[in-house]
């Protein structure tokens, strides 16, 4: 940290250590002199106490220090340690997670389902407090959408890798459509790690999508809750592929598509490729698209996204046919924020951070969206003003949601985006999906 000028000091008091779990990290007291620029443990291992550390250091950091300092902050070769520890972690996992926490009514034991966090670091540190942190007994499942919109979304991301990194059993980060290339590129991350990293920006940032890359897509919950970002997928073996000859001039033409759409499998959904920049909207490897960007409709069948240009939207029929077929209860996923909901007649708005969008003989299928007052930065004086969600689930069958809302933290710093939101379309539909197309150069 450059001394000299004129940043607020940090909340003074002891230490930062010692401090039970439940203590609040937006106001963990930070050491005098100021804990930074961050390090790496002498022996390697992260714990408890860095990551509190990392969390307070980002609150204060996001409030007093320009971006362009961040490295200053974090140095790039903790950047890099970090980023590698997690995602050598991520890469090990499988397409669909099983998390079986102790079913036993006497344990303790719980899980915290968290939707869309977009860059919202204090809603995010906030979220974590609430609930409590991850622990032997408190799992987390993150449905995806960590960056992007949000000034914050480094700070979120690496806070969720370091956790990843610590508890590895306890913490689970899944992929969501904005954990991608084509994604960051318009909404704002990858400016943002340019910002912040400078003259390393462009390293900082390949080695974020290497980690996306890595991102497990779903998970299964004691056996009876399903979560990914999107949702539903298609089975591939129904989907033979029609495709225009030329491959320069590739067309998106559903209309060319199979008539029949059917529901993909637990199993084929593990043998996904899911180690791309962009899920593909054409070709064979179509379940990672599906599974990230799909949408609940309240039409029976399943059919094409049109409105996205990717993935599927699917109806409460197919909803129950999931169900039943895997005998699960629940679907948990997330992706629609109140913009979004806005334009879906039918559905309920996203106010309280959270909807029931099916409920059927097998169960229910949810949507939860974790960032309040979202999006950040908006070009119209009139705000959502929505609330964030998350879900606990709690033995023994851990299909009972229990949903939490919160406020977001006010007042938020004022920063600049780092998109243009004016311009911007103000949801992920009606993407260009030409633009998507990685060339061969970009791909490393
Ligand atoms: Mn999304």
């Amino acid at each position: 940290m450059s001394s000299g000028t004129d940043q607020d000091t940090p909340p003074s008091a002891s230490t930062a250590e010692g401090g039970d779990l439940s203590s609040n990290p937006i106001t963990i007291p930070l050491p005098i002199p100021l804990p930074i620029p961050l390090t790496w443990p002498p022996d390697g291992r992260l714990d408890l106490d860095w990551i509190r550390n990392l969390m307070s250091v980002f609150d204060w950091s996001s409030k007093n220090v320009p971006p362009s300092d961040f490295p200053s902050v974090l140095p790039v070769q903790i950047f890099d340690a970090l980023v590698l520890a997690a995602s050598k972690i991520l890469h090990k996992e499988p397409n669909c997670l099983r998390i079986d926490p102790d079913a036993d009514e006497s344990s303790a034991a719980e899980v915290v389902v968290v939707g869309d966090v977009h860059g919202q670091l204090h809603d995010l540190l906030f979220l974590l407090e609430d609930a409590g942190f991850p622990s032997e007994n408190r799992f987390f499942v993150f449905n995806g959408d960590y960056v992007d919109r949000g000034a914050w979304g480094l700070e979120t991301f690496l806070i969720l890798l370091a956790w990843k990194v610590v508890m590895p059993h306890r913490v689970y980060l899944l992929r969501g459509n904005h954990e991608s290339k084509y994604c960051t590129s318009v909404y704002g991350f990858e400016k943002e790690v340019l910002m912040k990293y400078g003259d390393k920006g462009k390293h900082a940032y390949r080695k974020c999508l290497g980690c996306f890359e890595g991102l497990p897509l779903a998970s299964i919950i004691a056996g009876r809750v399903y979560t990914a970002h999107g949702g539903l997928f298609r089975s591939i073996f129904m989907t033979p592929l029609k495709r225009s000859k030329g491959k320069k001039n590739r067309r998106i033409s559903f209309d060319s598509e199979p008539k029949r759409l059917t529901l993909g499998s637990l199993e084929e959904l593990s043998k996904a490729r899911r180690s791309i920049l962009d899920p593909p909207w054409e070709g064979t490897n179509l379940i990672p698209g599906d599974v990230l960007w799909s949408d609940p409709s309240m039409n029976p069948g399943l059919s094409p996204n049109k409105e996205r240009g990717i993935g599927l939207l699917w109806g409460p029929d197919c909803t129950e046919d999931f169900l039943k077929k895997f005998n699960l209860k629940l679907i948990i996923r997330s992706h629609e924020g109140p913009d979004a909901r806005e334009k879906r007649p039918g559905f309920g708005g996203m106010d309280e951070g959270y909807t029931i969008d099916h409920v059927v003989e097998s169960g229910k299928l949810i949507t939860l969206f974790s960032a309040p007052d979202y999006p950040q930065f908006q070009a119209t004086e009139e705000r959502y003003k929505n609330k964030g969600a998350y879900i606990v689930l709690k033995p023994p069958n851990f299909d009972c949601p229990i949903f939490q809302s919160f406020e977001a933290i006010a007042p938020r710093p004022q920063v600049h985006a780092y998109y243009d939101y004016e311009d911007c379309i103000d949801s992920d539909e009606e993407l260009d999906l030409t633009s998507m197309v990685t060339t061969s150069e970009e791909a490393s």
